[in-house]
């Protein structure tokens, strides 16, 4: 139909999402599920007025360089775009918009889910059961390390970790420590009881629970190195439900092999799906494969708010998640 947007939409996406995408835009759905590599990028912005795209897309400055450029939004599915250079598209003219706020609360939950395997040692635990490796109860079996009443650490004290905050204090009675750049106004912070930190260093000394939830940007990238894993206490135990390129993973993993930290929880990876091998190999670690927002409510509600970005700039008024 003419007169319609066309919208490239780089992944499959639940029915819902899809349906309404046929029924707003002339969309062009990815039926394969397979990632466009630069190329087909290339092709989705010369052909499309926009992009619907996810972080599987690497959309570099050389990506948004395709000349004739028709596209002029660039649609997140998600909150995080670090996989888009906002520069480059600046420049190009082409709006970015993220979906925050639908995916804060499976976020946090996913944190949450990471701190307790790790601690409590499930992925162990679980991995002996199918091994059929089980013996019985006994007294000493997989002892881990209590959550409740114990020190969190957040890095960034954004809305998702405002809500692991909540879930730590009002769940688990933990202390929350944090500390970011911009922190939030002091009644949130009174109103969560936790406690500002002048820096990431005192956070990471104090937790027991350290929980990354800054974006990654320049200036966060190996936030999280050799020097600060040394400061952390022994016991204490690493969770990354952010992005992989805070955390230096070569350090991580000799930091997981010096015992210089208890243990790791990581949803999110350097060069994901790639990961250093030596992490499958050790117990003290838990691998998820970039879950945080992985519900099916959740991943309908992204697609929704990346819809309602895609009708508000197509039809001329401001999109309520411009992030470029
Ligand atoms: C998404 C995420 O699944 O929103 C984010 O930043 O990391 C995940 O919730 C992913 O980014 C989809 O593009």
């Amino acid at each position: 139909m003419s007169g319609r947007s066309r919208v490239a939409v780089t992944r499959r996406l639940p029915a819902a999402v899809e349906e309404q995408l046929a029924r707003e835009f002339d969309a062009q759905l990815n039926r394969d599920d397979r990632p466009l590599e630069a190329a087909g990028l290339q092709q989705a912005l010369r052909t499309a007025d926009g992009l619907l795209c996810t972080v599987t897309d690497r959309i570099s400055a050389e990506v948004l360089a395709v000349e004739p450029l028709q596209a002029r939004i660039l649609a997140n599915f998600g909150v995080g775009f670090n996989h888009i250079d906002l520069a480059a598209a600046r420049t190009r003219g082409v709006v970015v918009t993220n979906t925050p706020e639908v995916l804060t609360e499976d976020t946090a939950d996913d944190a949450f889910m990471l701190m307790l395997m790790v601690a409590r040692r499930a992925g162990e635990g679980e991995r002996q059961v199918r091994a059929g490796a089980w013996t019985g109860w006994r007294p000493t079996h997989l002892l881990g390390t209590k959550v409740s009443g114990k020190t969190l650490g957040l890095v960034g004290m954004g809305r998702i970790a405002r809500a692991v905050a909540r879930r730590a204090r009002l769940g688990f009675g933990m202390r929350v420590l944090f500390h970011d750049p911009v922190p939030p106004p002091p009644e949130v912070v009174g109103e969560l009881g936790a406690t500002a930190r002048p820096s990431v260093d005192d956070v990471v000394r104090e937790a027991d629970f350290v929980s990354l939830h800054c974006p990654a940007t320049p200036e966060t990238r190996h936030l999280i190195d050799a020097r600060r894993l040394k400061l952390m206490k022994p016991g204490a135990f690493l969770i990354n439900t952010a992005r992989g390129d805070v955390v230096d993973e070569q350090a991580l993993v000799a930091a997981l092999k010096a015992r210089t930290i208890a243990g790791a929880g990581l949803d999110v990876y350097e060069r994901e799906p790639a990961m250093s091998p030596e992490l499958r190999t050790m117990e003290n670690v838990v691998l998820l494969p970039h879950l945080g927002s992985a519900t099916q409510e959740t991943r309908v509600a992204m697609g929704m708010r990346a819809i309602e970005n895609l009708k508000a700039f197509f039809s001329g008024a401001p999109p309520r998640d411009r992030v470029a």
